[in-house]
């Protein structure tokens, strides 16, 4: 379906409905939080009825975005929902502990960017070009010819801003560049947001980056590289799960390395997988294989321990995908 369909889709969707749940993945990210508040913006604008809802409450870093206290834990609201927008969610299992606020007969619309994206909704808003689902928000925006406010686009450049790593990462398009300069023109302050969500680290973030460097190896081609993040040192740093994204980037930042991976233990002893490359294996492929999934050059997955065996696999795997 192309785009322009997709587009008018969704504004039907929404224009046609009222007393929408606004659900994003689970542990989200900055693009998570910026196309769902972003789109609590739009529907603002038009009038409409909206409830936020997270299985987890707001990590401090992404408060200061406008209307962020809207969000819901979900398991304190006691009603379900019959319109469901869904958005940064590559299927549904993603919407975690939220999908229970869903009515039986509940539609959806589903807007997204991931490649893995199953087309679970009612209706498809779904953009393997888009770098960020704010960056479909956007458009969507315009298509229902909405003006931003400045809190819509404070979230919305924040979102584009996080998935392409502060316009770094290879999914920077020229259109990406033009959506900002739409958000830069309607006031926000682009230094105050990269300050908050690229620069800034928690005293605990440092320290558990001292701690972590140490584990950093490779493997002898020097293609790969990896640390990991046991949940003694995390408990011991006093470091939440949060604090440890950004870590995979040592990885694959070192010259020569084409994949770095994170594995971080979890509370429950599974481990938490994060895969970055850098210009030609495609990790969605990888972490897909493992039941997780992502980007070409981003992606993740969950894996029962322990963490040498779960090294050992996703290593292998790694290795076959550079030598393929
Ligand atoms: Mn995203």
């Amino acid at each position: 379906m192309d785009r322009e369909t997709m587009l008018q889709e969704a504004a039907e969707f929404i224009q046609e409905r009222d007393d929408f749940l606004l659900l994003t993945h689970v542990q989200p990210d900055g693009d998570a939080y910026g196309s769902t508040l972003g789109m609590a913006h739009l529907l603002q604008t038009l009038g409409k009825r909206y409830t936020i809802a997270n299985e987890d409450p707001v990590v401090d870093k992404f408060r200061f975005l406008p209307m962020s206290e809207k969000f819901q834990l979900s398991s304190e609201i006691t009603r379900s929902f019959s319109h469901v927008i869904a958005l940064d969610c590559g299927d549904i299992r993603r919407l975690g502990e939220s999908a229970a606020l869903l009515a039986d007969e509940a539609e959806i619309l589903n807007i997204d960017h991931h490649k893995t994206n199953d087309l679970f909704g009612r209706a498809n808003l779904v953009d393997l070009e888009a770098a960020a689902t704010s960056q479909i928000v956007f458009t969507l925006a315009k298509h229902l010819e909405l003006d931003l406010n400045i809190g819509g686009a404070i979230c919305l450049y924040t979102g584009i801003l996080t998935d392409t790593g502060g316009f770094r990462y290879s999914n920077t398009t020229v259109e990406v560049h033009q959506i900002v300069a739409g958000l830069l023109d309607v006031g926000i302050n682009p230094f105050e947001i990269s300050d908050r969500v690229l620069e800034s680290l928690t005293w605990n973030q440092v320290q558990l980056i001292r701690e972590a460097l140490g584990s950093l190896q490779r493997d002898e081609s020097g293609k790969v590289a990896w640390l990991s993040v046991s949940r003694p040192l995390l408990n011991r740093l006093g470091a939440s799960d949060e604090d440890a994204e950004g870590l995979v980037s040592y990885a694959r930042n070192v010259q020569g390395v084409e994949v770095g991976i994170l594995f971080r233990e979890k509370e429950d002893g599974s481990i938490k997988v994060s895969l970055r490359s850098k210009y030609r294996v495609d990790v969605g492929e990888i972490a897909l294989s493992f039941g997780g999934g992502g980007h070409a050059r981003a992606a993740g997955c969950t894996m029962p321990g322990p963490a040498e065996q779960v090294q050992l696999q996703v290593l292998t795997k790694v290795r076959e995908a550079i030598v393929s």
